[in-house]
C-alpha cells in the first residue's frame, strides 16, 4: 500500500511580497508534489485562523511556526496514513488540531498540506487533479469574473468598492470567453488613459485609477465593452464585489468618494439603481458579514433578479452557510479553501451549497502565487463559475492558463456562460 513518506514546508512569497507557506508530500512511491497557500487582505472575521509570526522577520508576518508546525507536529501526524483518502488525511489534521478554527496549527499550514496531499495523490495515479478531485463527472468550464477595476482595500485609489469584474456570457467556450474579456480588459486601459488617469495596477491585476465616484467604474467598464465589439448584457455582464465589511461604520456604511454614509437599506436601494441601469449580475458582500437584516433585504430586492453572492459572510462555512440558507439569505456562496482549512471541508461546503441551488464561486484571494489548485478544483467541483482576477499579473494568468490546459484536455466540456444567466 501507499502511503504518505515525508512532508516539509518551507516559507516562500506571495504575490504581495509578503510570506506564505508552500508544503511539500512524499509518498512512499517517491511521487512528490507540493502546494502553495493564499492569503486575503479584506478578510472575513470569523475566517479560519492564519498563523504568523508575529515578530521582527517580515513585519511580524512569518510564516515560521505555521511551517514548524507542518514539519513537526502534522507530519508526525500523517505519516504511513492513506493519502487517498482525503478525508481521512484532512480528519486527522482537525483531531491534532483541537480547535474550531485552526487556531493551533494555523489554517495557512493544514490547507497546504491538505492541498498538497490531493496534489501529490493525483500524480501518483497519472490523472490530472480536477479528474482526482471530481472523478469522471468533472467536464463544467467555470465561467470566470474578471476583476478589471480594483478598489478598496486592493488599491490605493478613490474608490470604495472593491472589485469590478466582466463575466464573458455568449462564448462557445472558455478559451473564446478569455480571449473576447481581454480585448475588453485592453479597451479599458485606453479610455482610462485618455481619462488621463493612472494605468497602473491594483492586488489583483485590474485597473486601479481614481474615479469620480463609485458608479464611475461601471459607466467605464460599459464603454469599454462596447469599444471591444461586444454588446453589455449579451456578451459581456457585469459582477462586483463591493466587500462592505470594509467600510461598515456604527449604523451604516461609508463611501468616502462620495462622502456620504448610507444606511443597510439605502445601501441595497443604491444596489437596486445600479442593477437597473447596468447588466450586472452578480453582487457579493454587499452588506458586511454582521448586517444580516441588510442581507435578508437585499436578498428580497434582488435575489430572483441577480446572484447575491456571499464571501466574508458565509467564510466557505458549512454551519453558516446553512443558517444562510434557512433564513433565505443570499443565493450564492464564494468558495476559498483557506477560509475553512482544508480540502475536505471546502468540498462538503460545496455539496451543501449545491444541494440548496446556492450557485458556488471558487475563488482566489489577492495575496496569490503560482499555484493553480483553485484552476483544477472549480472544474472537478463543477463549480461553473471562478473568480481569479485580471487577466494580468502570473499569479492571476497562471490559473486562467490552467484553464485552457484542462479544457484543451477535456473532451465534451460544457462552458456555463451561455446558460447562466438567462
Ligand atoms: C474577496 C477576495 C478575493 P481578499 O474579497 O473576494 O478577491 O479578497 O482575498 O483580500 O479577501
Ligand atoms: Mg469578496
Amino acid at each position: 500500500m501507499i502511503f504518505i513518506d515525508d512532508i516539509f514546508a518551507d516559507e516562500v512569497l506571495d504575490s504581495r511580497g509578503n510570506p506564505t507557506i508552500r508544503a511539500t508530500v512524499k509518498l512512499s512511491n517517491g511521487i512528490k508534489a507540493n502546494a502553495i497557500v493564499p492569503s486575503g487582505a479584506s478578510t472575513g472575521k470569523r475566517e479560519a485562523l492564519e498563523l504568523r509570526d508575529k515578530d521582527n522577520r517580515y513585519m511580524g508576518k512569518g510564516v515560521l511556526k505555521a511551517c514548524s508546525n507542518i514539519n513537526s507536529t502534522i507530519k508526525d501526524a500523517l505519516i504511513g496514513i492513506n493519502p487517498f483518502d482525503q478525508s481521512l488525511v484532512d480528519t486527522i489534521m482537525k483531531n491534532v488540531d483541537g480547535t474550531n478554527n485552526y487556531s493551533k496549527l494555523g489554517a495557512n499550514a493544514v490547507l497546504g498540506v491538505s492541498m498538497a496531499v490531493a496534489r501529490t495523490s493525483a500524480k501518483s495515479l497519472g490523472v490530472p487533479l480536477y479528474r482526482y478531485l471530481g472523478g469522471c463527472n468533472a467536464l463544467v468550464m467555470p465561467t470566470p469574473m474578471f476583476n478589471i477595476i480594483n478598489g478598496g482595500s486592493h488599491a490605493n485609489n478613490s474608490v470604495d468598492f472593491q472589485e469590478y469584474m466582466i463575466m464573458p456570457l455568449n462564448f462557445d467556450n472558455f478559451r473564446e470567453a478569455l480571449r473576447g474579456a481581454t480585448e475588453v480588459y485592453h479597451s479599458l486601459r485606453e479610455i482610462i488613459t485618455k481619462l488621463g488617469e493612472s494605468t497602473s495596477l491594483g492586488d489583483e491585476g485590474g485597473f486601479a485609477p481614481n474615479l469620480k465616484d463609485n458608479e464611475e467604474p461601471l459607466k467605464i467598464i460599459m464603454q469599454a465593452i462596447k469599444k471591444a465589439g461586444y454588446k453589455p448584457g449579451i456578451d459581456m455582464a457585469i459582477a462586483m464585489d463591493t466587500a462592505s465589511s470594509e467600510f461598515a461604520v456604527k449604523g451604516g456604511y461609508r463611501l468616502e468618494s462620495e462622502n456620504r454614509t448610507l444606511s443597510s437599506a439605502e445601501l441595497v436601494d443604491y444596489f437596486v439603481d445600479l442593477c437597473d441601469k447596468y447588466p450586472i449580475v452578480s453582487i457579493e458582500d454587499g452588506l458586511s458579514e454582521d448586517d444580516w437584516d441588510g442581507w435578508k433585504l437585499m436578498s428580497e430586492k434582488l435575489g430572483n433578479k441577480i446572484q447575491i453572492v456571499g464571501d466574508d459572510l458565509f467564510v466557505t462555512n458549512e454551519k453558516i452557510l446553512s443558517k444562510g440558507i434557512e433564513k433565505g439569505v443570499a443565493n450564492s456562496i464564494l468558495i476559498k479553501p483557506n477560509q475553512i482549512g482544508s480540502v475536505s471541508e471546502t468540498m462538503q461546503t460545496v455539496r451543501l451549497a449545491q444541494r440548496n441551488n446556492y450557485k458556488c464561486v471558487m475563488s482566489h484571494r489577492s495575496g496569490e502565487s503560482e499555484d493553480t489548485f483553485i484552476a483544477d478544483f472549480a472544474v472537478g467541483l463543477n463549480c461553473g463559475e471562478i473568480k481569479t482576477g485580471a487577466m494580468a499579473r502570473s499569479e492571476r494568468t497562471a490559473k486562467y492558463n490552467r484553464l485552457l490546459e484542462i479544457e484543451s484536455e477535456l473532451n465534451g466540456s460544457e462552458y456555463l456562460g451561455k446558460f447562466l444567466f438567462k
